[in-house]
């Protein structure tokens, strides 16, 4: 086992990664940029380096500067996270190359599984279900076009140098795809640097069913059951849960199977996600690979009892997996809840300045997965995630209700976050039913804003919180006690709380 880890980016994630790495005796060195330096990673590892100046390039994504660091702080391994290098077959490569463990895929695996044209032709070689369309770039406008109309309209436009909904479009007419495609290829090329796409038949109205699973360098593999992304807002996701209400007991066994399947044909090691496209026939296609740790991991850890970090770290050292298929069981229900510095009452638009006030929920099966303290400044550098709040109940109705319960008592003055949307989302009927396509919300939010009720409240508290900070001195003291106590602006409000309740 390892002696000390190097955790290769920052946040919430960073903050859970060192949390792992202590718990399993372990040293976390960090890197942070120059915008970082008070950050909650920083002050929770043993050991912190400065990288760069804020932009990623220049920090979080400059391989030198950080394999220079590993050196230098006699990391035996580098844990990539999520997003930054965590599927860069060329950082696993120098990673391997300069005998540094990379807590990943081996850079082929990752290499094959990031060509989604390779991808779709291996697992098709496979006899794995793939979403009928294209197995190779096509040349000419002409080319696409026969190709469209063998598919059938409406097809979807999509990049092969990666997922996520970038150079995607959606076409319905024959006369629409010449400009939908030079408009996908532009999107490509500025998001990997390759412009190639492809066609595929559109899938109306899906669900978007991943598998996580776990395979370690002796040909062991198991999957840890689903986790249905159901609530994205462009690409993004908000909400995720586990299980997924459109799953059967057979059509999971049967997505479970296959999901390992891709990960075996693949020759891939450690914790991977194989998404699904599910449609309203109940058919699943295979849609790609997420050669990553999710920032969604920790559903499946609540329900299945099984900490992905820890056995990230294990597999990365060589130790086989200690659990067989038939060990893991899914108990309970868990859903996860983003917690962006986005403000959904103007169209999400990133906000950041100083947290003045910052307060988790707390109680039975709440868990705060944050990389944020008050007092801290929000940068605009980086994805503006704040942290994650994830929820077990017995059952998907006790999950939702104890999430909207934990939303009311999630405080964050000074920035706007998703946290009300999260609310109103949650406790919309259809949510509520586990109706939920990758089109809720533009059919249920496409014009959300604020309640103006909610919007006066929090802007008094944080007018309070603010004066506060400014004048930080202590706004009583206690009669007889002889240490001055500041009370947090909700004492000062009294019994007011944001979003109606008592
Ligand atoms: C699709 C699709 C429908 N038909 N492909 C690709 C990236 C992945 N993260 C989501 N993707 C999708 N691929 C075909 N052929 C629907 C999705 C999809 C989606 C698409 C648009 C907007 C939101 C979405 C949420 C989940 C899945």
């Amino acid at each position: 086992m390892f002696k000390k880890i190097l955790i290769a980016n920052r946040g919430e994630i960073a903050v859970r990664i060192i949390r792992a790495c202590h718990e399993l005796g372990l040293e976390a060195v960090v890197i942070y940029s120059e915008v970082d330096r008070t950050s909650l990673h920083v002050q929770m590892a043993d050991e912190a380096y400065l990288v760069g100046p804020p932009p990623p390039r220049e920090s979080y994504l400059n391989i030198d500067r950080i394999i220079e660091i590993a050196r230098k702080a006699g990391a035996e391994a580098i844990h990539p996270g999520y997003g930054f290098l965590a599927e860069n077959p060329e950082f696993a490569r120098r990673c391997e190359e300069e005998g540094i463990v990379f807590i990943g895929p081996n850079s082929k695996a990752l290499q094959l599984v990031g060509d989604k044209i390779m991808a779709r032709r291996t697992m098709e070689a496979a006899g794995i279900p793939i979403i009928p369309g294209m197995k190779a770039v096509g040349h000419d406008l002409a080319e696409y076009a026969q190709e469209a109309r063998k598919i059938g309209y409406p097809v979807m436009i999509k990049a092969s140098a990666g997922g996520g909904g970038k150079g995607m479009r959606i076409v319905f007419r024959e006369e629409d795809l010449k400009p939908a495609l030079e408009a996908g290829m532009r999107e490509a090329l500025a998001a990997f640097g390759d412009e190639s796409v492809y066609l595929e038949k559109y899938i109306e109205e899906p669900r978007h069913v991943e598998f996580q699973v776990l395979a370690d360098n002796y040909g062991n593999i198991v999957h840890l059951f689903e986790r249905e992304c159901s609530i994205q807002r462009r690409h993004q996701k908000l909400l995720e849960e586990t299980p997924s209400p459109a799953l059967t007991p057979e059509l999971r066994q049967k997505m479970g199977e296959t999901a390992k399947k891709v990960l075996k044909v693949a020759g891939y090691n450690n914790a991977g996600t194989v998404e699904f496209l599910l449609d309203k026939d109940k058919n699943f296609y295979f849609l790609e690979v997420n050669a990553r740790l999710q920032v969604e991991h920790p559903v499946t850890e609540l329900t299945t009892g099984i900490d992905l970090v820890h056995q990230q770290i294990k597999i990365a050292a060589g130790e086989k997996l200690t659990f067989k298929q038939e060990d893991i069981k899914q108990r309970g229900h868990a859903i996860e809840g983003r917690i962006y510095a986005e403000d959904p009452a103007r169209g999400f638009l990133p906000s950041s300045g100083k947290i003045l006030f910052y307060q988790e929920p707390k109680g039975p099966g709440v868990r705060v997965d944050s990389g944020v303290y008050a007092g801290w400044d929000v940068p605009i550098y980086y994805d503006p995630i704040l942290a994650k709040l994830i929820i077990w109940g017995e059952n998907r109705e006790i999950a939702c209700r104890r999430m909207i319960a934990a939303l009311k008592d999630y405080i964050v003055l000074g920035i706007a976050t998703t946290i009300p949307f999260l609310r109103e989302v949650i406790s919309h009927p259809e949510f509520m039913e586990g109706r939920t396509t990758t089109n809720f919300i533009p059919r249920y939010f496409a014009d959300w804003s604020e309640r103006v009720k909610e919007i006066d409240l929090r802007r008094l508290a944080q007018a309070a919180a603010a004066y506060m900070e400014m004048n930080r001195k202590p706004a009583y003291k206690a009669e007889g006690i002889g240490r001055p106590i500041r009370p947090s602006p909700w004492q000062i409000l009294g019994r007011w709380r944001i979003g109606g309740g008592d």
